[in-house]
């Protein structure tokens, strides 16, 4: 049995869009996130306090493309990795850690600028704006390498796929909108349309709470850029 740590609709979409999608029994523990009252047993697991962890018998683990990975390697019937005899397997590991090292980035900074800068609202939204320049070729990117697609890895889907689409639900990180890319836009809706992922999105849309700042307050009116918008 897993126990998954999650805030709803944040990163732990994902890690728990792979769990439910190989069918291994798992539970959710909601847990708050920004708060000097962390639940402690996921701060034992998650050092800085951040979603997702996971707890599985004595092992715990934290980061969403390890999650992910342990998850689905563990589970080999769902067919998630690609393995290193297989052909996509280069691009596998390319998108696996360009999801995580150049998306992530930026999209973390999309949705909490007052953690570089506190109290500083003009340079927030100096950052935010290089910080969208950057998501905007990191779209194109994305869209130039799903030309073979539909999927990262060509016809195989991958926990890369997941990685990715459960970030991409996020109106937030695209420079315009998710139907100016139309490889990743017919990428989400195939994700979004399988039973596994649909039921996950739908669970953390009904436990949706308005994003949540550094400070701990919950932001209104589509904080990130709406909330810096001229
Ligand atoms: N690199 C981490 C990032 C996880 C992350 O930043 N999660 C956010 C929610 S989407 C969080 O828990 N933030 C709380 C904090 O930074 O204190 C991962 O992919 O697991």
């Amino acid at each position: 049995m897993y126990t998954l740590f999650a805030y709803p609709n944040s990163y732990a979409m994902t890690a728990h869009a792979v769990l439910e999608e190989t069918g291994a029994p798992y539970e959710v523990k909601w847990v708050q996130i920004f708060t000097d009252d962390l639940d402690p047993e996921f701060h034992a697991i998650s050092p800085h306090g951040r979603v997702p962890a996971l707890r599985h018998g004595d092992t715990t683990i934290f980061e969403t493309g390890a999650i992910a990975y342990y998850v689905a390697e563990r589970h080999p019937d769902a067919n998630l990795i690609v393995e290193k005899d297989e052909p996509q397997r280069a691009a596998f590991l390319q998108w696996f850690h360009y999801l995580a090292t150049t998306l992530q980035t930026d999209v973390m900074i999309q949705f909490h600028p007052e953690i570089y800068f506190p109290n500083d609202v003009d340079t927030q939204k100096r950052f935010l704006q290089a910080s969208l320049g950057r998501l905007s070729s990191v779209m194109e990117t994305i869209e130039q390498g799903l030309e073979n697609g539909p999927y990262f890895c060509g016809e195989r889907r991958s926990i890369v796929d997941y990685l990715f689409v459960m970030q991409a639900v996020w109106p937030e990180i695209f420079p315009t909108r998710a139907e100016d890319y139309p490889r990743i836009k017919n990428l989400i809706d195939m994700l979004l349309a399988r039973p596994a992922v649909a039921r996950v999105y739908d669970t953390h849309m009904g436990e949706k709470k308005s994003p949540i700042k550094a400070d701990g307050t919950e932001a209104t009116g589509g904080y990130g850029l709406d909330a810096f918008k001229d």
